[in-house]
């Protein structure tokens, strides 16, 4: 094991939902910045109030991770009202941008874009939120054609069953039992980052028979984090199943789904939420995730860590058990 594997890789602020990437060959990672205060946790996530963003980076998995400071802060995107989330980022033409959901001024979750020429910003936000945007935990894939895709969406405080009309209802039913499902969204975005090129999909995740996975199957129903990735020509829709904690993922032809499940990545770690990205650094692949260890188990004060991960051949991911080395 590295010396930093399954380490929280800074201990000055709490940090979680790590999106990592290789931009230039640094590794960059796109973490929330978790409130450091005591509150009671409620199933809204009142306990995430994140104000700023500060993007962390390592110039090998050996090597020190450095906080670069406030990449953006609440106060200065136009949109938003409160509760910067789970960020991600990308690389196009040249730029660097931040996308990031958080609440707007009426209390809805909503997509942001933000641009600067630096990984580590600081970010110039859009004005506006990504029109047809809503809900929590965009994470972005930049296809081998140059196609950007936006993955997004989270159950409970993520808002996203206030959405089945097609309009805001936070009095909507939740699915539960033998309903189907719901997926994350999937959209395209425009290659200058300004917009999606359509309304936002769901996409469906489909059990080893080819039905819908169910709401009642907690074990393996989306809840919120999806990451994408790519592994000798397929997508891999990974996610976190909330409730019971696991880390899991789904295989696909095409980058909108629909995609079969396949298995667990992780078991649960220390704190409520799981959240994770996955990447490959020269060569070998590499699971970024968070846990409440460095504040001992609270919820909302989380660390993020890296771990090596397995994937074979046949594109089937080994299970991770967090702590396993620790026996
Ligand atoms: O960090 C706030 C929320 O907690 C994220 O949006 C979820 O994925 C969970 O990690």
């Amino acid at each position: 094991m590295r010396k930093n594997e399954r380490k929280p890789l800074v201990t000055n602020i709490y940090t979680a939902d790590p999106s990592a990437h290789v931009f230039d060959g640094k590794i960059y990672i796109y973490p929330s910045h978790d409130f450091d205060w005591d509150c009671p946790e409620d199933d809204d996530g009142e306990q995430y109030k994140m104000e700023d963003y500060h993007i962390l980076s390592m110039d090998n998995l050996d090597s020190k991770c450095v906080d670069n400071g406030v990449a953006l802060h609440e106060k200065d995107v136009p949109w938003v009202g409160r509760q910067l989330w789970a960020p991600d980022a990308v690389k196009v033409n040249g730029k660097y941008y931040l996308v990031f959901p958080a609440k707007d001024k009426d209390e809805i979750f909503r997509i942001g874009v933000a641009e600067s020429d630096s990984p580590v910003g600081p970010f110039k936000p859009q004005e506006n939120y990504i029109q047809g945007s809503y809900s929590i935990d965009p994470a972005v894939l930049l296809d081998d054609d140059g196609r950007i895709y936006c993955y997004n969406g989270g159950l409970w405080g993520g808002q996203l069953e206030m959405w089945q009309s097609g309009k805001f209802n936070p009095d909507e039913r939740r699915p539960e039992g033998k309903d189907k499902s719901l997926g994350p969204l999937f959209a395209e975005f425009t290659q200058d980052m300004t917009a999606f090129k359509e309304a936002p999909k769901m996409i469906e995740i489909l059990d080893e028979n080819g039905d819908p996975i169910t709401a009642g199957d907690e074990d393996r129903r989306y809840f919120e984090d999806p990451w994408m990735h790519k592994f000798n020509g397929k997508y891999y829709l990974s996610y976190s199943t909330g409730t019971t904690h696991y880390l899991v993922y789904a295989e696909g032809d095409n980058p909108a789904g629909p995609f079969t499940y396949k298995g667990r990545i992780m078991e649960p770690v220390i704190g409520w939420t799981t959240h994770h990205s996955i990447v490959q650094i020269d060569g070998d692949w590499y699971l970024f995730y968070h846990d409440a260890e460095l504040s001992k188990g609270i919820s909302h004060k989380r660390c993020v860590k890296y771990t090596k991960l397995t994937i074979n051949e046949d594109g089937t991911i080994e299970t991770i058990i967090p702590y396993d080395h620790e026996k």
